[in-house]
């Protein structure tokens, strides 16, 4: 499994590195690359990658995609980390892009970062036709946006020190996070062009992987410590986050993350064998210690 995890890490940074080597030169090229490699664990890569399993997809346009992703996931940890929004100073066990930089750089790096992946979806080089590179386009945006990763962080941050109820908390934690785990699961499907059945399968089970994961994370910030985790941990009750543990506690909110873990695995039952790779990571995601 980590083997698996390792190469399609590396293959998705060697495809970045040369990407970044190809740009015309400018100064915001070496925060750019800090904040964006070698990275975290690129398990949105690793979800896109899984799901193409499922659907015979090519390896190598996966990972052109999964590197948009990333950069997509490198921006918003960027700003997350900025201090008028979570106000953090390390990041994947380095300095974050704004103490290193300053914080009008990591404005601008986290931006670049977020262009460049449209610029690799759009690229010549990504051989895939021009409709389903448009979906693929707009799919990304809305994940992003206000009604992704953004409305889910302008939620994240307006719920803090108030109480929200289960439902509240998993339509901002779904947004935040849930929606680029989402567009790794769609965009097999947009390359394959499933019927819609299938389509809306996947994105809600992007959705809960996505749920899962930012439970996980919740769960490191509760339990885990700065060493193991790359950042600093123990903060979200200090700001009075809305998490499901905040609300549930942390013995409940094992419980329903184990529930979600088979509302998912039965979702996937029809795909057998071809979802053991899913099945592993989604696992890893449950049982991760950063
Ligand atoms: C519009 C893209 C965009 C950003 C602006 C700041 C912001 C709005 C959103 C923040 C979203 C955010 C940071 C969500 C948390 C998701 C999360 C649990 C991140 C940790 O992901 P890992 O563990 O990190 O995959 P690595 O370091 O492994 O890549």
């Amino acid at each position: 499994m980590i083997k698996e995890f390792n190469k399609v890490a590396k293959d998705t940074n060697n495809f970045l590195n040369s990407y970044l080597k190809k740009q015309t030169k400018s100064e915001l090229l070496y925060p750019m690359k800090y904040s964006l490699l070698p990275g975290g664990k690129k398990i949105r890569s690793k979800i896109l990658i899984d799901v193409g399993k499922i659907f015979n997809l090519s390896y190598k346009n996966l990972i052109k995609i999964g590197a948009a992703i990333e950069c997509i996931h490198a921006y918003s940890l960027v700003h997350d980390d900025l201090p008028c929004m979570d106000n953090d100073d390390i990041r994947r066990g380095k300095l974050s892009t704004h103490k290193k930089f300053g914080e009008a750089t990591a404005v601008l790096a986290g931006n670049s970062l977020l262009t460049l992946a449209y610029e690799i979806l759009s690229d010549k080089n990504l051989s895939i036709n021009q409709e389903k590179k448009l979906k693929l386009v707009k799919l990304i945006s809305k994940s992003s946006g206000h009604t992704g990763i953004a409305g889910g962080q302008f939620l994240d941050l307006n719920y803090e020190r108030k109480k929200k109820s289960l439902n509240k908390i998993i339509d901002m934690q779904v947004k935040k996070t849930g929606k680029l785990f989402s567009f790794s699961c769609l965009a097999p499907l947009i390359l394959t062009k499933k019927n819609y059945r299938i389509y809306n399968k996947f994105e809600s089970i992007g959705n809960d992987i996505g749920l899962l994961f930012q439970i996980a994370d919740d769960l490191i910030d509760y339990k885990g410590n700065l060493k193991k985790a790359g950042k600093k941990t123990n903060k979200d009750k200090k700001k009075g986050k809305a998490t499901i543990i905040n609300l549930l506690g942390y013995k409940n909110t094992i419980k329903y993350a184990d529930r979600l873990k088979i509302k998912i695995f039965n979702k996937l039952k029809p795909y057998g064998k071809k979802s053991n790779s899913l099945k592993k990571t989604i696992l890893f995601i449950i049982n991760r210690q950063k």
